[in-house]
This record gives structure tokens, sequence and C-alpha cells, in this order.
């Protein structure tokens, strides 16, 4: 079990923190790195479970985890999707056949994917694409066919697209529409164009249409001012919570309303402005790079990727810990039934993998 030890033990003494503030404030240069080392007040609190357990290993720079029946589906970057029996382990890696040319560059690639109710194995899918020369990224629905899985069907087209900022969530929510988060393709202030699809929450039926109530008349746009979202989760009452990548740090977590102005590149942290939402709660100088994000009893479970656990946020107690780290970064959660299942993302160049990585784990949340 691997369960956080919050401080080194030289420092969990009480008298060396007025020194260690010192040094810390001092030391405080905005770089992400240098600040992430830190212990964090917020991590104080670590909380742990009983068991985890491996459910699979050996995926491939995975993004996203989804379940239908006892099957794991998980996206990864390079165009495969893995599947994983959890009563077996058994594992089958199958190809995305698609009809636009893969970007896999930077943070593009093949990324989220939602399997979609009541169908034989049909699935949206986001990915990142390159055409005469730019980057973008579509919304596709795909269909597993014998031993690949074909696109079908273009359902958004023409997400700006870039190295860094791709978003690349979809989720359906529980009005039965799909979700979808843009990065703002390191072009800040197209977050707050709403002519623009980047930096941006996305809304559209299954087929592709524009609902009627989106509040931009015959625009998939939902909410802006967003500058790199990744995670999406409802509470029971059908509220959209979302986590999204700040600039050096301030992390955020939002409540999302329709139609709503998240502030990016305007306001970030606690700064606040008329006609733009702040977020319910913020990194501060810390960095969690928040992807894949999960709802359960009151709690938003974060995965985090430089910050290297999953997390878990007390929406009444406006309190966040770690549940789990000791597995480097961490890209999306799933739960299900009380159990909470993680994919590591050490093999996308950034992260420092062990050997079998990356890797599906499951937690107990009882
Ligand atoms: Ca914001």
């Amino acid at each position: 079990m691997k369960i956080m030890n919050p401080l080194p033990k030289c420092l969990s003494c009480r008298s060396f923190w007025p020194f260690f503030m010192l040094l810390f404030l001092a030391g405080c240069s905005g770089n992400e790195g240098r600040i992430d080392s830190l212990p964090k007040e917020e991590d104080l609190h670590a909380i742990g479970n009983e068991s985890e357990l491996q459910i699979t290993d050996n995926l491939n720079v995975p993004w996203a985890i989804t379940k239908m029946n006892d099957t794991f589906y998980v996206s990864e970057r390079h165009g495969t999707i893995t599947t994983v029996h959890e009563p077996t382990g058994e594992t089958q890696r199958l190809q995305v056949k698609l009809q636009k040319k893969l970007f896999t560059g930077g943070e593009g690639g093949f990324l989220g994917i939602e399997l979609i109710p009541n169908t034989d194995l049909e699935a949206f899918a986001y990915h990142t694409y390159e055409e005469a020369g730019d980057v973008w990224n579509r919304v596709i629905r795909i269909v597993k066919e014998n031993n690949i899985w074909n696109e079908k069907e273009v359902l958004l087209e023409k997400i700006p697209g870039a190295q860094i900022h791709n978003g690349g969530r979809i989720k359906i929510g529980p009005d039965q529409k799909l979700y979808i988060t843009a990065g703002d393709a390191a072009v800040p202030e197209s977050a707050q164009n709403t002519e623009s699809l980047s930096g941006k929450i996305l809304r559209i039926e299954f087929d592709g249409s524009i609902p009627a109530n989106n509040p931009f008349k015959g625009s998939p746009i939902y909410s802006y001012g967003h500058r790199n979202p990744q995670g999406l989760a409802w509470s029971e009452n059908g509220q959209l919570f979302e986590t999204e990548h700040g600039q050096n740090a301030h992390d955020e977590i939002n409540k999302i309303a329709l139609g709503k102005n998240y502030g990016w590149p305007n306001i970030q942290g606690d700064e606040q402005k008329a006609g733009m939402e702040s977020p319910i709660f913020h990194t501060n100088g810390n960095t969690w790079a928040p992807s894949g994000t999960e709802y359960f009893n009151g709690k938003l479970y974060i995965a985090s990727l430089r910050g290297e656990a999953v997390r878990v946020y007390d929406l009444e107690q406006n309190k966040a810990s770690i549940l789990i780290e000791g597995y480097g970064r961490i890209r999306d959660v799933f739960i299900e039934d009380e159990s909470l299942y993680f994919i590591t993302n050490n093999t996308d160049g950034r992260g420092t993998p062990a050997e079998n990585d990356d890797r599906l784990m499951k937690i107990d949340l009882k």
C-alpha cells in the first residue's frame, strides 16, 4: 500500500515550519517544478484505503478509461483501444481506423472515448489530426467491427488544436447529450472569443446537431473562458464540475453553468471580474495538472499528472487531499460500485515509467 507520507521525516516536526516557510518564500519564483516539490497544506490531510489492485499493465500512453459490463475500454494516444476483461484480466489491443491523419505530437493524439449506451460496441471518440499543415481536433463515432474500430461518422471537426492544450475529454451528460472539453490550443485570447471553439466546453447531440437550448444559437459552445479543461463530472443533482490546468499552478475546479464565462486569460486564482466566474477551488502555487475527474458521494476524484496522485476534493468542506500516490502521473479515473479505477500516464515521454507501465489500478472506496 502506497499511502502518501505527506512530509519528509525531517520536516514533520512543527518547529521546522517557520524556517521552512522562509525557505519556501525565498525560493518561490513561479517555477512550477520547484513549487510542486514542496509539501502543500491541503495535502496534509492525506487519507488512505485498505487495498489497491493492478487490473492490467503495459498500456501504451493511455488517455481515457470507460467500462461496459465487465470490460474496460482504454484509449491510447497512438490510435488504439485496449480492452481489459476485469474477471480474467484478458486484454486485447485494437487499432482505430481514422479518416483523417492522427496527430500525436506534444499533447495530441487519440484522446477521449465514451461508449454509447444500448449499442453493440459503438463509441464516441476525440482525436487530434493534421490537415494541410494545420492541427485540429474532431469528435467522431466509431464502431467495433471484427478486430478493428472503424470511423463511421463525424460529429464535430475543426476544433483548434496545437502541440499543447487540446482538451480532449468527452462524456455523456445526464441530459443524454455529449460534452466535450476543448483547450485554448495555445491561443489564450481565443477562449474569450465565442466565434472560436477553442478554450470551451462544448455540447452536442449524439448525431452531432446543436441542442436547441445551447447559449449561443447554432453553436456547440456550452461555456467559455477555459484554458485547458480535461475533467468533467456531474453530481447526483446534475450539477456539472470541471477541472482545468492553470498557468503557473492555479489549477481550477469550476462549477459549470450554461453560457457562463470562466475567465481565462483575463482572471486566474482568486481574481474577479464582472461577468466572469471564479473557480470554486484553485491550487494557488501548487500544480496538479488535473486530468480525468469523477464524482462520488459529495466528492470529486481527480487524476493529477504533474501532481502525481489521485486527489479527492470534498465539495462541502472545500478541502482537497491525496487519496493515493506513488504511481507517477495519473491520467484518468473511473468510478463504479464504490471502486475507483485509475490509469497511470508515465509512457508519454514526460514521466519516469516503471518496468510495466502504464497500468490500470483499482482502489476500494468503501
Ligand atoms: Ca478560470
